[in-house]
């Protein structure tokens, strides 16, 4: 069926994300209303599923604080069917418990689930600035070369069963490497993860594997032999490499991602304006090779997700 046209894909939108610091763009939603309205209007633009982040509106740094999410994600539920995925990696430095509040209290159809502890190189993002707006922003950087992103085993089995199983929520497995596409094997194994599960490849995060069509073709044959027909395959490719590896994943039978967390720029040299250009875009190459835009209920069903009257908020 993959590049028949009859599939239709879904597109994720991670709307802000923990990467990017705010002197990176000044499009960069940071406060509560600005990632609702992004994400909204990311929604309208195709996304079925919102990936999302908090940051303090203070001074944009990414945050675990569940009032903070709170002060949005119902807005954003009441006012798309869009699929709502609160991420489980939260951002550097937090705490598994920081990084699990807001995600226990809201029980979500889905949250992001991180495979394997690994190094996060943001610190070459110093190089392409000149002047922060905030004061958290440069040290940020430069400490993440020094960062070890923790997920454990004990870790990762924990979020399985404390929100998995015990609250319904389905994961969007996140895999930087081959070696995670493994670790998820273990839990499948284990009958921890249950088919259909969402297994997002991740290229181009420096400490995960790089971005080249090699190694998006290595991820695939190694998800399908682990898996076979069990996973549902999304993309997701840092920077510059976004729309090259969405139209080649695409194209193999892959779902999508995009958004402002993993790419800030929607041309060269040219900044995404908003998270809806960046998804509209996206939409314009997967309806330029006749295939069709997954609904949020065809994403549900997809998935085999609990439903958005299921949720905590
Ligand atoms: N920032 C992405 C490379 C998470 O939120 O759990 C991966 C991500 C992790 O979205
Ligand atoms: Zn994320």
């Amino acid at each position: 069926m993959a590049g028949s046209g009859i599939r239709p894909v879904i597109v994720t939108c991670a709307v802000t994300g923990a990467v990017h610091v705010p002197s990176q763009s000044p499009y960069l939603p940071l406060t509560p209303e600005q990632i609702a309205q992004s994400a909204l209007e990311a929604g309208e633009a195709g996304a079925a599923i919102l990936h999302l982040h908090a940051r303090n509106p203070e001074n944009g740094k990414p945050t675990p604080d569940p009032d903070i999410f709170m002060s949005f994600l119902p807005h954003i539920k009441e006012r798309t069917e869009s699929v709502i995925n609160i991420t489980t990696g939260g951002g550097q430095g937090m705490t598994l418990e920081q990084r699990l509040a807001t995600p226990m209290r809201a029980k979500p159809e889905m949250c992001s689930l991180n495979m394997g502890s690994m190094n996060f190189g943001r610190f070459p993002i110093k190089d392409r600035i000149k002047d922060y707006t905030y004061d958290w922003e440069e040290a940020d950087l430069e400490s993440s070369r020094d960062y070890i992103f923790r997920n454990t085993y004990a870790d990762i089995e924990y979020i399985l069963r404390e929100l998995g199983e015990t609250h319904g929520v389905r994961f969007e497995f996140e895999c930087y490497d081959a070696s995670h596409l493994y670790n998820l094997a273990h839990f499948v194994d284990r009958g921890l993860v249950k088919p259909p599960f969402f297994v997002q490849t991740i290229f181009g995060i420096l400490g995960g594997i790089g971005p080249h069509p090699e190694d998006l073709l290595h991820m695939k044959r190694t998800a399908d032999r682990l898996f076979g027909n069990d996973y549902v395959w999304s993309i997701l490719g840092a920077g510059r490499h976004q729309m090259n590896l969405i139209t080649m994943g695409a194209i193999m039978g892959g779902n999508v991602r995009t958004g402002l967390e993993d790419n800030i720029y929607l041309g060269k040299g040219e900044l995404a304006q908003s998270n809806a250009d960046l998804v509209a875009k996206v939409v314009r190459i997967l309806k330029e090779l006749s295939f069709d835009i997954a609904t949020p209920d065809q994403a549900r069903e997809m998935l085999q997700l609990k439903g958005a009257h299921n949720v905590g908020f």
